[in-house]
């Protein structure tokens, strides 16, 4: 039998007994809230929960923004051992109805401003077997079909308002117990749960968090990446309450005017940020230069970060930039460049506890500049994706995750990212699947044929390009047809632009040839 471990109490209830109960540990637009706050209010949720009936190891969909109720969220069924699943805040309602229905979630706990596409969710799907009901921060109940119960979180706290931390003990969960599940496009299109184990949060938050970064407890851990996301649930609530420090919450969407109102207002000292947002605060001109002054070190991941804007980011606000990854599969980062030692445009070095090798086409170990497709031994591995074997099997290879990126590796040990290896794009941060924005497109009656491939932004960022056949002798309004995609497609997985020809290139075996495509959308 193994010990006892559960993450919550990993996270909280070490920082009480150091008595840290009175620092902050949430720091939000609408206040700050100490690690003893957040502990009396992760018990009221625990109790709410399991008035509900909701047991260990059911799953609770969360769909909502960055904000100290999310993290009560969270942490609270993280201890009493059930699983939370929190989502993309840009998911439709279609997306969201297939997430619903993939995860067999008891309850979905909503954010006010996400009631509409969760209320059309239920509303277009209203058979949901396993769905007891939902939870809404602050807002009127939802009116999903009966028999679901619908709830405000207040109503959800009551439950627990006499509850004491020690009254709501911890499941009996151990490092193995399921404790996340974090969806992911990966490399076969329809999103899958990874699903992580309590063990692997204390790993990934001591092996980079506390190891590579050195995080403090006077650190503020502010992420642009919000806690939906792996990059930002270790950014903005693993890695700063393993040590005691605060994290910095923001509800908005990161735009350079709300990072900006962050660091003026809220003086982080670590910031998590994502290639997209270093390009647009570099385009920003009103910050002013010394805007990064109070921040130690700044991290990039989420996708390549070009060498370009590395330069540029570190010229005009002095501040060091620590460029990594970490796939959704891995939990977080996994190869990363350590403070006082990063190099432009390559992603440092393997993290302490990681094994990393890069294979060839014969299956053998890459020599020193050798490309080959990366798979790295984690011990925050995922244990899988939730009832999808053949995905399972295809990136968890017995002790290794293929990770399907091409690599090499130079003679001093840095890892540079030569691209993926498959047809993935990552916009954004994010895997877009070209089929499923080519499916999108194929509905419209104009389009005969469809290929959708990365080309580069005005920063050299990786956006999805349609290519496009129109039927008939028709023609294609590139802006509708861009439109038309938005209503279904969340806005990274949209075209930025439609390039259309009489016929797409093919393969000797009939097949669209995407590296052709793609030739002729950069020509
Ligand atoms: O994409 C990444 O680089 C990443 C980093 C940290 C955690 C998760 C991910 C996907």
């Amino acid at each position: 039998m193994k010990d006892h471990f559960n993450a919550a109490v990993y996270l909280l209830d070490r920082q009480l007994a150091r008595g840290m109960g009175h620092r902050p540990a949430l720091i939000s637009p609408r206040g700050t809230v100490t690690y003893a706050e957040l502990a009396t209010d992760v018990a009221r949720a625990c109790a709410g929960w399991r008035a509900l009936g909701v047991r260990p190891e059911e799953r609770v969909l969360i769909h909502a923004a960055d904000s100290p109720e999310m993290v009560t969220g969270l942490l609270s069924l993280m201890r009493m051992g059930a699983v939370p699943v929190p989502v993309s805040t840009m998911s439709t309602s279609t997306e969201l109805a297939a997430l619903i229905h993939d995860s067999r979630c008891r309850y979905v706990l909503a954010g006010p401003e996400f009631c509409h596409p969760l209320q059309q969710a239920l509303t277009e799907t209203p058979t949901f077997t396993d769905l007891q009901g939902v939870v809404v921060f602050h807002a009127a109940p939802l009116q999903p079909p009966s028999p679901v119960i619908r709830l405000r979180w207040e109503h959800l706290m009551r439950a627990g308002e006499t509850s004491s931390h020690s009254d709501q003990a911890a499941d009996h969960t151990t490092e193995d117990s399921p404790a996340l599940w974090l969806y992911t496009s990966g490399t076969t299109g329809t999103p899958k749960a990874a699903m992580h184990r309590h063990g692997s949060i204390r790993f990934v938050a001591e092996q980079y968090g506390q190891e590579v970064l050195g995080l403090r407890p006077e650190d503020r851990c502010y992420s642009v990446a919000k806690l939906f996301f792996a990059y930002g649930i270790g950014n903005s609530c693993f890695f700063p309450l393993s040590v005691g420090a605060a994290a910095v919450l923001d509800p908005s969407p990161p735009t350079p005017q709300t990072i900006a109102r962050r660091l003026t207002d809220d003086a982080p000292t670590v910031f998590f940020g994502v290639p997209t947002s270093y390009a647009a605060l570099l385009r920003e001109g009103s910050l002013p230069d010394s805007a990064f002054n109070g921040v130690r070190m700044a991290v990039s991941a989420g996708e390549p970060l070009p060498p370009e804007l590395h330069m540029r980011f570190r010229a005009r606000f002095g501040t060091e930039l620590l460029n990594a990854m970490g796939p959704t599969e891995a939990l977080h980062i996994f190869l990363a460049n350590q403070p006082g030692a990063s190099r432009p445009g390559t992603l440092g070095m393997p993290v302490p506890g990681y094994e990393l090798r890069i294979e060839t086409e014969d299956g053998t170990e890459a020599e020193s500049s050798q490309p080959g497709v990366l798979k790295v031994k984690a011990p925050s591995a995922a244990t899988g994706y939730w009832c999808r074997p053949d995905a399972t099997h295809a990136v968890f290879q017995a002790e290794w995750i293929n990770t399907g990126d091409l690599f090499t590796r130079d003679e001093h040990g840095y890892y540079t990212c030569l691209g993926r290896a498959g047809d993935m794009i990552k916009s954004g941060g994010i895997w877009v699947t070209p089929s499923e924005v080519e499916n999108r497109l194929l509905q419209h009656p104009d389009v005969a044929a469809a290929c959708v491939v990365p080309a580069p932004d005005a920063d050299g960022l990786d956006r999805p390009v349609a290519c496009v056949v129109p039927s008939g002798a028709g023609s294609v309004d590139a802006d509708g047809l861009v439109a038309f995609c938005r209503e279904a497609l969340t806005s990274h997985k949209c075209p930025r632009h439609v390039l259309v020809y009489p016929d797409l290139p093919t393969t000797g075996t009939g097949k669209v040839n995407r590296r052709l495509v793609q030739q002729q959308a950069l020509a």
